[in-house]
């Protein structure tokens, strides 16, 4: 299972995060096969101990995307595996057991943006740079780039980047939506940890209903989309634990909601 350029690491008092290290800077953490099959079988075996992960890149940068010396002469079929394979993936680390935090820094291209945007949150520091240059690579984005990316950033934009090879700096970035978080170099992943520990102390149930309910919420129409919500809704108060909190806040013994 070990994988030794993908590290995982537990932090917290009762290793509650996961911490995972792309681990291959050498090659700027270009993602070939085997480390994506890595990352599946990762988000497939955590201990149920963790309640929240965060993802980042060694070195210089975050990702370079796919490892283009495994791009050699597919056919249509095993391309079409092959982003599967990647589909399978990074559909892992979105719609997996925890919420994920992505540390973002340096190149954030292609592939790399796609990983990213499987994640749930992104925090970025002020040396990130986001690209697809599969535009000039002659080929087009296969790890769900179309569908995700979108959806943050719009349609507009990313046909954009594809198009013409457009490079979004990190304080672009973060006002286009691609990142949550704009911090100064070298600071994300003390960034992320720190949402993650505040990500951990939700009631399990809630972080579950924001993976798995709302970007499905986002696709329905405004009726079903409603109905869905109340579901869930019901079903996230009616749990013990969404009780007991409520009630502490009511006996005053619950943090306020207050502006920093
Ligand atoms: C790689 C890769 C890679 C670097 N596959 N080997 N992604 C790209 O088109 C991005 C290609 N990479 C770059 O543009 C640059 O490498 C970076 C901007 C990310 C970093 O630049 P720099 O100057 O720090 O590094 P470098 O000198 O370019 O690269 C260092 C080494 O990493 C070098 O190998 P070396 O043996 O000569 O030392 C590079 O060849 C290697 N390297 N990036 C393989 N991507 C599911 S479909 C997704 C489709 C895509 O992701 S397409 C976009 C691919």
């Amino acid at each position: 299972m070990h994988h030794p350029e993908l590290e995982l690491d537990f932090q917290g008092a009762d290793k509650q995060i996961a911490v995972l290290r792309l681990n291959r800077a050498a090659k700027r953490n270009a993602l070939n096969d085997s480390l994506i099959v890595a990352l599946r079988n990762t988000f497939d075996s955590l201990p149920s101990s963790v309640r929240a992960a965060v993802i980042h890149g060694d070195g210089d940068h975050f990702c370079a995307g796919l490892d283009l010396a495994e791009l050699t002469e597919r056919d249509a079929g095993a391309g079409l595996h092959h982003s599967r394979m990647w589909h399978a993936a990074l559909e892992r680390v979105q719609f997996g057991p925890v919420p994920v935090i992505a540390a973002l820094h340096g190149a954030v291209v292609g592939g790399g943006l796609e990983l990213a945007s499987a994640c749930h949150i992104r925090v970025a520091d002020q040396t990130a740079f986001y690209a697809l240059p599969e535009g000039s690579r002659g080929i087009f984005v296969g790890g769900g780039g179309s569908v995700r990316i979108p959806r943050l950033i719009g349609v507009a934009r990313m046909t954009d980047m594809m198009m013409t090879g457009r490079i979004f700096d990190a304080t672009e970035g973060e006002r286009i939506g691609m990142a949550q978080y704009l911090v100064p170099p070298g600071q994300a992943l003390d960034r992320a940890l720190e949402l993650a520990v505040r990500v951990a102390q939700n009631a399990p149930l809630t972080n579950y209903a924001l993976m798995h309910a709302l970007p499905r919420i986002a696709e329905q129409p405004a009726d079903q989309g409603l109905f869905t919500e109340a579901m869930m809704a019901a079903i996230a108060q009616s749990a013990p634990e969404a009780k007991e909190r409520v009630r502490a806040f009511l006996d005053g013994r619950a943090a306020k909601v207050k502006k920093s």
